[in-house]
């Protein structure tokens, strides 16, 4: 069978497919850009971060072939996985837009004894698993069979970052991860992206509950809904619409996340009140505001005051924070207001203007949680948090308490839900094509495959769960080289997600010579054998491979 990518629109493939050498393992690159566009763009680029391209084209099938090299390098297949790029333009709009599109480009069902009768695998996985290329496009399809049978499709907004498109972030090519502040790091979204077309995503459309072709598929397998103790591949559509909303109720039970999350995972930060004695204790909270800077603990740190207004039009309570001037003194304290009538931002502008150093907003219906907060206002500069609503009931009687900021819990873990397992992406306003197709925001440190890209992350070398999750699914790893594999029983990534060969691929980038390069690669080599991860021989066999492969 075929089934297209729900995410992708086959009208953006432009112009003839040229096909580039192999990469290092197996991952090929088809370019779809036309002549001048794209890839193939050829305005003069100065070589940042390892990157030595000289044209844009030039740097971007660089940093494009660095991340096929990396996943080409853990994972493990005999197959080719053909991946079509594009940096064409896409639409956008000069404050927002799509950065990329990227997915599975065909799915193959029953194509080997032993796993889940029609269930959908992504193609460059059921290649793995079956030894061949069980679809090799049909050649009468208007793009031929080198595209109608490619496994993953990658299309990134060649406009990023020129006027009127997504203006401010452009794309930074180097192979560092060590993009700055006002770029956006394409490697980083690229690994990201790539890992969504080899198996991190459903089918399944969270909005309408729809399946791809009616049928289950393997990621679905995983999903688990703790509200209803059902996984997603035994639920009907209706079942899947109400459990994608259920934020912090869907989980990924796979036993290899589940295994390594709990220690690559830091735990939670609480917020901490040290007096009066009637409200010391540690309390949850959620940062993340649309507005406002990032929460840090020293701005929470001090005393705290439930903020007092007028009970006016403009807000009905007296801690709402809706009118000013507060009626009580708040300058360089933090305050607590309820949440209502009157926008977050609003009320964050307001303690503001009172002198305040931060916000606490409570919840204000009966036995919810801290909430998420949206609102724009590039006026306000205070960070803003949210508690739960009878934590701030008692906050706010307390009228004045003493923060010493944010701690972390003694035992819960950032990311996994009551269970123990690893929580995934279930906003309560559906975003189809995101919405459970990713780890949940509230991982900490921030993974490659939460839905947001953070600066922290460093995927040149390190895609941490990543490969856990691949490995759930069926994926084998093996460290390969230039098209050697280091033989089965060696993994291609450390546990913690640490790509083995990723400081070879740095050795090429920065060696003068042939010769540098080998000696940084025995280096490298010696150091795996050192640790145990690959064997003498391997050593030897992977070193030859480097060198012809430079
Ligand atoms: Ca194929
Ligand atoms: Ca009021
Ligand atoms: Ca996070
Ligand atoms: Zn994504």
């Amino acid at each position: 069978m075929k089934t297209s990518f729900k995410a992708l629109c086959a009208g953006a493939i432009l112009g003839a497919a040229s096909l580039l050498p192999a990469q290092a393992a197996n991952m090929v690159l088809v370019n779809v850009d036309p002549a001048g566009i794209g890839f193939n763009d050829p305005t003069p680029a100065t070589p940042v971060g390892g990157n030595p391209g000289t044209t844009l084209g030039q740097q971007r099938i660089i940093a494009y072939s660095r991340a096929l090299q990396l996943w080409g390098s853990v994972l493990k297949s005999d197959v080719p996985i053909t991946v079509l790029g594009s940096f064409s333009p896409l639409p956008c709009t000069a404050t927002g837009g799509t950065l990329a599109q990227a997915g599975a480009w065909n799915g193959e069902i029953n194509f080997k004894p032993g796993i889940p009768v029609n269930t959908i695998y992504p193609s460059a996985l059921a290649n793995a698993m079956a030894g061949i290329d069980l679809y090799e496009g049909n050649p009468a399809s208007p793009d031929g069979a080198l595209i109608d049978g490619a496994d993953i499709a990658a299309f990134f907004n060649g406009n990023v970052g020129t006027p009127g498109c997504i203006e401010g972030s452009p794309w930074y090519y180097g192979l560092d991860s060590n993009s700055p502040a006002d770029k956006t790091d394409f490697l980083n979204v690229f690994m990201h992206e790539l890992s969504h077309g080899l198996g991190f995503a459903n089918w399944v459309n969270e909005a309408t509950g729809v399946r791809a072709a009616g049928l289950n598929d393997i990621y679905m397998t995983f999903q688990k809904d703790l509200a209803t103790g059902k996984l997603w591949s035994q639920m009907t559509g209706a079942e899947i619409v109400a459990a994608a909303t259920r934020d912090g109720q869907e989980v990924w039970v796979g036993p290899n996340v589940t295994a390594r999350a709990p220690s690559m995972l830091d735990r939670v930060q609480m917020l901490t009140i040290t007096a009066p004695a009637g409200v010391a204790g540690q309390y949850d909270f959620l940062g993340g505001a649309s507005f406002g800077s990032v929460p840090t603990s020293a701005a929470f740190t001090g005393e705290v005051v439930a903020a007092l207004d007028a009970a006016d039009a403009a807000g009905p309570s007296v801690n709402d924070g809706c009118s000013t001037p507060f009626t009580n003194d708040v300058s360089g304290k933090v305050v607590i207001v309820r949440r209502g009538t009157c926008g977050f931002a609003v009320k964050a502008k307001n303690a503001q203007l009172m002198g305040a150093k931060a916000i606490i907003i409570a919840n204000n219906a009966a036995g919810t949680g801290p909430m998420g907060m949206g609102g724009t206002d590039s006026s306000v500069t205070i960070p803003a948090i949210s508690v739960g609503t009878d934590n701030g009931t008692a906050l706010i009687a307390a009228g004045s308490f003493t923060s010493a900021g944010f701690t972390p819990h003694p035992t819960r873990i950032a990311g996994l839900a009551s269970d123990g397992h690893l929580r995934l992406y279930a906003p309560t306003a559906v975003a189809v094509g995101s919405t459970a197709s990713h780890w949940d925001v509230v991982a900490e440190p921030s993974l490659l495959m939460e839905p947001f890209n953070t600066v922290l992350l460093e995927a040149s070398h390190n895609v941490d769960l990543t490969v856990s999750l691949f490995e759930d699914i069926g994926w084998k790893t093996e460290i390969s080289l230039a098209g050697c594999g280091a033989g089965s029983g060696t993994r291609g990534a450390s546990v913690t997600g640490e790509i083995y060969a990723a400081p070879i691929f740095i050795c090429a980038d920065n060696a003068a010579t042939k010769g540098d390069f080998q000696s940084c690669t025995v280096q490298h080599l010696s150091n795996l054998r050192n640790a145990g991860i690959i064997s003498g021989v391997t050593k030897g066999t992977l070193g030859v491979c480097a060198a012809n492969g430079k």
